[in-house]
């Protein structure tokens, strides 16, 4: 099964510190103008506060999405307000335009005073502590005054928690591990997340003055599967301007610095954002240096080194035996347009961000081998998606309508199998019934291709929804369907979701007899990873590997953002092996069959080309494979 909503409280943004409460005085005779970033600030702390309360999710959620509408949003608010105009903002309701007005022309706002006076914001963070909820934070927070994740962590070691009525020994022991667990888990945000942060800052800051063009940099550029802090780069004849307009964006919190060239702040509720301004014509080395890898610079610089130059962000600097830049007349910067000028100075070909984290690619760009990486439109379709069969959301006509216009000439359903109760996995019975419905839509396709009547996005050369599954692999191993109803399907695709903690023999066991059916021809998401909060299953890869690469079984990479699993560099391994790929969405809805988009990133990382993945085969190809698997096991 797979987790469906986008955004599950892991993502949530280390401790962000309390604003001060300098408007708390008595009149507003100062009168700050209050900015799209102070409301949205006071928007997100009311969100939190009812969260402590333990209000429903999607009143907490509306007020957090009211405030980042309003960070992002391109005109003053509170002065738009408080001129009697209410200009619509999306996800802005009349409850919260009311309490915009109020505050932008009372300076108070009495709901948010209310709240405030009743709970500190702050309560909110021990709610992140896994196995924490609202009850347990307002007891602590209302017996022993309690309204930090330190002060929890002091008590709880201390053994204080346990003098309050209702919590137990235990219950404080669960808390002191939750809050290690909490403190472990690495900060940094999924790949989705980030791109959407990073698009928001790019079309703010697109409009400035003197902006040419932005790139995003550092490690989302390299599509790394997780990202640290944004690093923008801005080629601008204004530097100063972006730089002001960076600094006083509604979504910042502080603003950590800013020079003429530079300036880095962090996003309320959101991460550290590094600017970087580079002068036009000279991108080249700026786009390298800012992209990274640290350790692919680190490459470079060598070689420029050894042949005589100094490698930074400005260009190519001449230097003298002992590495020094000559100077005077003899002084030499050699600047770039482009990256490839660059790479072309050291005597490499361009080589792809997502290459670029000095595993090799160095030394293949100058032998010449470095791979063509495939690209999204490769991908003639997708062999792993949902309806509303078993898990999903959508029908099985809506989900078809929407992988055929997104251009593909094939996908699979394939909903979940009877033992995956907790997932509605279907019965034998309800696989007949699946069939006819499936074979019901292929043929009204088929009529609208004859007639030439093709939806937009369409592949002109047909559609065919193939019917496949998601089969379980029980807990003793045993395949969840009989082989007759496994052999009646156009493609399986299997996988491992229930006793994930067995041992690793039993494990790889379990995904082996998977792969050695006649009848299964993808092995989902073979780690079962989801990234921060589920480890792996504890695999023999190598005879994982072995066994796929010598029956055609396809390992996926799995393109959810939670799970990207396979990742990169198992998948690397996996087609060096001799190992066939798949790249799929696992799509519990419309929009997540875009999810693939994450999973081609994560198979460029992985030095994938087309050839090594199933679903880039054309329809007739894809059948061929699969209907000789029983020959190759
Ligand atoms: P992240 O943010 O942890 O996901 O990973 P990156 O790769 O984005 O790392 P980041 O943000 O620290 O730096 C972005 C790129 O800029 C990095 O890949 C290389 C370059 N860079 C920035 N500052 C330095 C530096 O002080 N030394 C070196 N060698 N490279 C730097
Ligand atoms: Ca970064
Ligand atoms: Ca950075
Ligand atoms: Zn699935």
């Amino acid at each position: 099964m797979d987790s469906r909503d986008d955004a599950p409280p892991d993502d949530a943004p280390p401790d962000d510190a309390p604003p001060r409460d300098d408007e708390d005085g008595d009149e507003p005779d100062a009168q700050r103008a209050v900015t799209n970033g102070d409301l949205a600030r006071i928007f997100h702390e009311i969100g939190d506060i009812l969260e402590v309360k333990g209000e429903l999710v999607f009143k907490t959620v509306a007020y957090h999405r009211a405030a980042d509408a309003i960070a992002r949003a391109p005109f003053d608010v509170a002065a738009t307000y408080a001129a009697g105009e209410r200009r619509p903002i999306p996800g802005v309701g009349a409850a919260i335009a009311d309490k915009i007005t109020e505050l932008a022309t009372t300076g108070h706002m009495a709901y948010y005073d209310t709240l405030r006076a009743e709970i500190p914001p702050t309560l909110v963070d021990l709610l992140r502590i896994p196995g924490v909820g609202p009850k347990t934070v307002r007891l602590v927070w209302e017996t022993l005054g309690i309204a930090d994740l330190p002060g929890l962590k002091a008590a709880a070691e201390g053994g204080r928690l346990r003098t309050i009525k209702g919590i137990s020994a235990s219950t404080e022991e669960r808390i002191v591990e939750g809050i290690e667990k909490l403190e472990s888990r690495p900060q940094r945000l999924l790949i989705h997340r980030a791109q959407a942060l990073s698009d928001d800052l790019v079309s703010q800051l697109a409009g400035v003055a003197g902006v040419r063009r932005i790139v995003q940099a550092g490690s989302l550029r390299r599509r790394r599967e997780t990202i640290g802090d944004l690093d923008l780069l801005v080629e601008t004849d204004e530097p100063r301007a972006v730089i002001e307009r960076f600094t006083h964006l509604g979504m910042a919190d502080t603003v950590l610095g800013a020079g003429t060239a530079k300036a880095a702040i962090t996003l309320q509720r959101g991460p550290q954002v590094d600017l970087m301004v580079m002068p036009p014509g000279e991108a080249g080395t700026y786009l390298i240096h800012f992209t990274g890898s640290a350790d692919h610079n680190i490459r470079l610089r060598g070689i420029a080194r050894d042949r005589g130059w100094s490698l930074s962000e400005k260009g190519f600097l001449r230097i003298d035996e002992e590495g020094r830049p000559l100077e005077g007349d003899a002084a030499e910067l050699r600047t770039f347009e482009d990256e490839a000028g660059a790479y072309g100075f050291l005597g490499l070909p361009y080589i792809e961000p997502e290459l670029r984290e000095d595993r090799g690619e160095v030394e293949a760009g100058y032998e010449g081998r470095l791979p063509a990486l495939i690209t999204r439109a490769d991908l003639r379709g997708d062999l792993h998606s949902h309806s509303d069969w078993s898990d999903g959301v959508h029908s099985i006509e809506v989900m078809a309508e929407a992988a055929r216009r997104l251009g593909y000439e094939y996908q699979v359903l394939t909903d979940h199998t009877q033992s995956l109760a907790i997932a509605r996995g279907l019965t034998p019975d309800r696989v007949e019934q699946e069939r006819e419905i499936i074979a019901a839509l292929n043929e009204r396709f088929a009529a609208e291709e004859a007639r030439g009547e093709l939806p937009a996005g369409a592949n002109a050369g047909g559609f065919r929804l193939l019917h496949g599954c998601e089969l379980e692999v029980r807990a003793d191993g045993v395949l969840d369907y009989e082989d007759e109803l496994l052999a009646r399907f156009d493609l399986v695709v299997a996988s491992v979701h229930v006793a994930r903690r067995q041992p690793r023999a039993d494990l790889t066991r379990r995904t082996l007899n998977a792969i050695r059916s006649p009848h299964v021809d993808v092995i989902a998401h073979p780690s079962g990873r989801m990234i921060q909060t589920r480890d792996d299953l504890d695999l023999d890869w190598d005879a994982v590997f072995e066994a796929a690469a010598a029956t055609g079984t396809a390992l996926e990479i799995n393109g959810s953002p939670h799970r990207l699993d396979l990742a990169a560099e198992r998948a690397r391994r996996a087609h060096e092996m001799g190992c066939v790929l798949s790249i799929d969405s696992d799509a519990h809805r419309t929009e997540e069959l875009g999810y693939v988009r994450w999973g081609v990133d994560q198979a460029r990382r992985a030095w994938v080309e087309p050839r090594n993945v199933l679903n880039t085969r054309p329809l007739d190809e894809l059948l061929d494979w699969v209907a000789g698997k029983p020959s190759r096991v």
